[in-house]
């Protein structure tokens, strides 16, 4: 081979440049293209009021939950920045992720001057900050989350339509919770808009199957969604006669079927552990493999994206993925997306998987988060191919740059389209 790599300091510095310099494709986000006037979150007072860093802050502060709710939101940061910036140090994941972020900004990080961090944003616009952020990031496209059952989002896409999807850097997906845990208060949302199911959903009441089905074709054609996804929580069951295993059988898989997308499944998550959080009460659980082996040996025709929110889960679910070809494992999501955890959790799936998985998204809420979550990822992911591309050079074989190129853009983009359009 003429242009094969003979050293491994030539063969660190290809496997960092090719994870540094590949744009990603972000198949998980809560971030919103700029049409969808306001809905999208951006700035250094939403960085600090993430989820995460509230979770954080209320361990530290002597302010109770409601009065740290009644703040609004500059004073709420305020309050974060000096409880866990200030008198505390900052080196928790979600902490850091601030200081990433403004620092790949231009920022001077070491000032810890707040009010020149929001100064600097003055005059930007959240459409020319979507320019800077992705290209900072290096990221190409990102998936949203995309909620019919969301009155704010619902009201913007029955008023725009396809004027929400023009932006090929933000891609919509359907997201289904409501409809799969909360049918005896959403059915009234299908009814509103038309579709003639009833307030028990059950698999021999015909009309509200088709209905049902109908309602998902519909939407997922109108948001021209890549996938349709829920998350799950960690007793999910399948099959069962819970309303959530009737209606993926009777109605979502079916959809899928005919939109021909994958479904998209997040499994652990317990909700609302401590309402007095918000979101961020949710709590991990470990979770049934055996639901997600069994959906994927029921259905050989369908595609399953899979990310599960336990440590625990994580060997069982990429030893399962080695046995199901239609189930794509994905992300370390949430609670998992720490240095320590990406690390073992992707070394282990390289050591099981090869290069078939997709090994993180994002999560971002808030749009500046682009920047730290994928710089804090590619740095994890880099390490960890080394290592495995390293222990292969030892035995002897010998690779292209355009070989650990292309197996890095399957990683980080191809696997993800090649997945959705079925062509693997
Ligand atoms: O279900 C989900 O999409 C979760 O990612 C969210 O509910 C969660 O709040 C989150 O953003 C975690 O990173
Ligand atoms: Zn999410």
């Amino acid at each position: 081979m003429s242009g094969a790599i003979t050293d491994k300091e030539r063969l660190r510095r290809v496997v960092f440049g090719a994870v540094y310099k590949t744009p990603v494709t972000d198949m998980h986000t809560h971030l919103y293209a700029p049409a969808f006037e306001g809905l999208g979150l951006w700035g250094v007072d939403h960085l600090l009021t993430y989820h995460y860093l509230i979770a954080e802050t209320m361990r530290q502060t002597p302010l109770s939950h409601e009065e740290f709710q009644s703040l609004d939101r500059r004073a709420m940061a305020e309050h974060v920045w000096k409880t866990l910036f200030v008198d505390h140090s900052p080196y928790s994941e979600a902490c850091r992720g601030v200081l990433t972020t403004l620092g790949r900004l231009g920022l001077d990080v070491s000032s810890r001057d707040l009010s020149a961090y929001r100064k600097w944003y003055d005059g930007l616009t959240y459409r020319r900050f979507v320019d800077l952020v992705f290209s900072a990031a290096g990221v190409k496209t990102v998936v949203m989350t995309n909620d019919p059952f969301d009155p704010r989002e619902r009201e913007l896409w029955l008023k725009k339509g396809d004027a929400l999807t023009r932006d090929p850097r933000f891609r919509p997906s359907l997201r289904i919770d409501p409809l799969l845990f909360d049918w005896g208060n959403q059915y009234r949302v299908l009814r509103e808009l038309g579709y003639d199911v009833g307030p028990v959903f059950s698999a021999d009441d015909h009309r509200t199957v088709e209905e049902t089905r109908r309602f998902l074709i519909d939407w997922g054609r109108r948001m021209d969604a890549l996938y349709l996804g829920a998350s799950f929580p960690p007793d999910f069951d399948y099959p069962s006669d819970s309303p959530a295993s009737q209606l993926l059988d009777h109605c979502v898989l079916e959809a899928c079927g005919r939109l021909n997308v994958p479904f998209a499944m997040m499994v652990g998550v317990r909700r609302r552990v401590n309402p007095s959080l918000g979101l961020a009460g949710d709590m991990v659980g470990r979770a049934r493999v055996e639901a997600v082996e069994r959906i994927c040996a029921r259905h050989p025709a369908r595609r399953f994206f899979v990310t599960m929110l336990s440590r625990e889960n994580q060997h069982e679910l990429a030893v399962l993925a080695r046995k199901f070809r239609n189930l794509m494992v994905f992300g370390c999501w949430w609670f998992l997306n720490n240095p320590s955890l990406v690390e073992e959790i992707t070394e282990m799936r390289c050591e099981l998987l090869g290069t078939a998985f997709i090994p993180q998204h994002s999560d971002a809420r808030v749009l500046d988060q682009l920047i730290y979550k994928w710089d804090h990822s590619r740095r994890v992911i880099a390490r960890v191919l080394c290592r495995k591309y390293e222990d292969l050079f030892d035995t002897g074989w010998r690779m292209e740059p355009r070989e650990i190129e292309r197996d890095v853009s399957d990683l980080l983009d191809r696997n993800f389209w090649k997945f959705v359009k079925g062509s693997i």
